[in-house]
């Protein structure tokens, strides 16, 4: 199959440097510092990463998705994001909409790449955006509408390559069409693929390539195919198997179930049997999991496996193919009782998180929900003893995000939640965000310590492990890669200055806070990601925080490093809107495709229950804000005329509280 142009995505990336200029501050950026962004450490500076046009409709919503989520995957200039209205110029047009926003030297620029949903017939037209790669520059889409030439009518996969423009169809005969598509792809069918994404690995019941068996629409069993960049093939056939078992059990791409080269895949044999690992194409089983009894984890090339599997914790060196009993031994004599619900494992494969009851390590409880870590050079070490509740303890691993436990490259730091206030800090049954390093022991970084009423961790802080891809509804990284700072959101109040009694984003690092939103805004914000480095911090906020936001709809903002765009001071200081941040310069056109919208009129989500859509309190909110910022502007205006910066009407002192070294 030959790859097509896409004429509709016209647009390349143009990602240029922004100018750094000394500053008084000591910020290389501190020009770009004004406003709000001057309350920022370490010479982040605010970015509205999601454009304005946005078809009148928010970004982030949830839309009834459990984990719909953005990514900034592996790139430092990158954010994927979802539309709720679809952006001006998008094919998706109507509903919700996939994006890719790339940092351009003036601005962020959005590239919509959903396909067109614009219902041509009277079968529902499917479409999907399922995964994107980890340089934001591949997705995974199923497409009802044809968009290649080869393309047989009907629901296919595709592979679309934003820049430059190109298009590749995967399924060699459509997805068939029963009672309303219920062979559809869904984010969840996706194993995986590889960094390059010319092998994807995915599940489904039709029967897509000749020697696939006919199964139901639903029922037991799915075909598990692999496409190789040329050709679809069927991988689920097991050893001593002429047929394909039919019967595999998904892995998420969360979880790493497909090497970056896409030559190994980890998937589980029929019905709660154990891992089976595809080896350049060679099927290895990894254990003897007993019904649905086991947990696996393993670096980020799958050269590493490790199970928990009969109560104990083993290691399969995949090129040695040696299968080792970590834990035999450990727990003098008896069984470790190693949990079978979670393992977290360190990207090189040489270190492992762990729960068991035996008591391995000095500190740990025998009986109690040990966390472990085991590692080649220091053997198994205690972290904390969690609560029987907690979700790398009790819930299912059927995904990275439901274990709420993120590791660093080096797997010598964790992040994880947990409701058995672990350090004193917060009372019993508040969810916290703890981190542990080897060098600095455990700390609480969301804990509210010495304040009352600590409302605890809201959100579950959600992540992408090492899979080849993260999927448009994948999840934050709550924990950098060097393991040193930790992300969330909570409607504590961490610092004097955060005085909204809303939702903001904060940065926990060396124990101690920072605000990352405002800790102001009427609306309060959520993260949402971290860029490898954690050079950039998104998070989601209906507040404008930049002069030129100028709607009531959310918002993707960076608070980015060094980063920040010009702006030009304004002619008057603190006039007509008083008090705000100098007007930015105007942002470069939107690179949205080169032709206009023309699809229907918008059409409400089925599932509109949960979507954060200007709840009629939140106008009443907006409107009072609107006069409270009338009044103020009044205010300032006076106070203005005495000051030599217009935007320091706005600014409020910003000292972090040092929480120091807890636990
Ligand atoms: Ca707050
Ligand atoms: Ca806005």
């Amino acid at each position: 199959m030959k790859l097509f142009a896409l004429a509709v995505l016209s647009a390349s990336w143009a990602v240029s440097a922004v100018p750094a200029t000394a500053g008084a501050a000591g910020c290389p950026n501190e020009i770009f510092r004004g406003g709000l962004s001057a309350l920022l450490p370490e010479c982040r500076a605010y970015e509205k990463v999601s454009p304005d046009e946005k078809a009148n409709g928010d970004v982030e919503t949830r839309l009834g998705f459990a984990q719909s989520r953005g990514a900034a995957g592996l790139d430092e200039d990158g954010y994927a994001f979802l539309s709720y209205n679809g952006l001006p110029g998008s094919e998706g047009g109507a509903l919700q909409t996939g994006n890719v926003a790339k940092r351009g030297g003036d601005g962020w620029i959005s590239f919509p790449f959903s396909p067109s949903i614009v219902n041509e017939t009277t079968i529902p037209m499917v479409s999907s955006s399922l995964l994107i790669s980890q340089d934001l520059n591949k997705v995974l889409v199923e497409s009802q509408k044809p968009l290649t030439p080869d393309a047989q009518p009907g629901p296919n996969l595709y592979v679309r390559t934003i820049s430059p423009p190109s298009v590749q169809l995967i399924t060699p005969t459509p997805l068939p069409i029963f009672n309303g598509n219920l062979y559809t792809v869904t984010a969840q069918n996706i194993y995986g693929a590889s960094n390059d994404f010319s092998h994807i690995v995915f599940q489904n019941r039709a029967k897509l390539t000749p020697d696939s068996p006919v199964l139901p629409p639903s029922g037991q069993g799915m075909n598990l195919y692999e496409w190789n960049g040329s050709t679809l093939k069927n991988i689920d056939i097991l050893p001593g198997q002429t047929q394909p078992d039919s019967r595999g059990v998904g892995v998420s791409n969360a979880t790493g179930a497909v090497s970056p080269d896409g030559q190994r895949v980890i998937f589980r044999a029929p019905q709660g049997g154990p891992y089976v690992l595809r080896d350049h194409g060679t099927p290895i089983y990894l254990g003897t999991c007993v019904e649905s009894k086991c947990a696996y984890a393993a670096s980020r090339d799958l050269s590493t496996i490790f199970t928990a599997d009969g109560g104990d914790l083993y290691r399969y060196d995949v090129e040695a193919g040696e299968r080792v009993n970590l834990a035999a031994g450990a727990a003098g004599g008896g069984s470790a009782e190693v949990n079978t619900v979670n393992l977290l494992a360190a990207p090189d494969g040489d270190a492992v998180f762990f729960v068991a009851k035996a008591a391995m390590a000095p500190g740990a409880t025998a009986g109690a929900p040990n966390l472990y870590r085991w590692s080649a050079g220091d053997g198994i070490e205690f972290v904390a003893r969690l609560n029987p509740s907690d979700p790398f303890v009790a819930a299912q691993n059927v995904n990275a995000q439901s274990m709420e436990a993120s590791i660093s490259d080096a797997g010598d730091a964790v992040a994880f939640t947990s409701v058995g206030a672990l350090t004193g800090e917060s009372p019993a049954g508040v969810r916290e965000i703890y981190h542990w390093s080897q060098a600095e022991g455990l700390t609480c970084a969301s804990c509210n310590a010495g304040l009352a009423s600590p409302a605890g961790y809201p959100v579950p802080p959600t992540q992408i492990l090492g899979g080849a891809g993260a999927t448009i509804l994948s999840s934050p990284s709550p924990l950098s890669a060097d393991g040193k700072k930790v992300f969330f959101s909570t409607v504590d109040r961490l610092l004097p200055q955060d005085t909204n009694g809303k939702m903001d984003a904060y940065e926990w690092v060396g124990g101690t806070v920072h605000l990352i939103s405002t800790g102001t805004g009427d609306y309060g914000a959520e993260f949402l990601d971290v860029s490898p480095s954690a050079k950039d911090i998104f998070f989601v906020t209906r507040d404008r925080l930049v002069a030129a936001d100028r709607d009531e709809n959310t918002d993707v903002y960076d608070a980015r490093e060094g980063g920040g765009f010009a702006e030009p001071a304004p002619a008057v200081p603190c006039e007509a809107e008083a008090c705000r941040p100098p007007l930015e310069a105007a942002p470069a056109a939107p690179q949205v495709g080169s032709r206009s919208f023309s699809g229907p009129p918008n059409q409400k989500p089925k599932s509109s229950a949960k979507k954060k859509q200007k709840p009629k309190q939140q106008k009443k909110q907006h409107q009072k804000k609107k006069k409270q910022q009338k009044k103020k502007s009044k205010q300032c205006k006076g106070k203005s005329k005495a000051k030599s910066k217009a935007n320091k009407c706005s600014q409020k002192s910003h000292k972090a509280r040092s929480t120091g070294k807890r636990g």
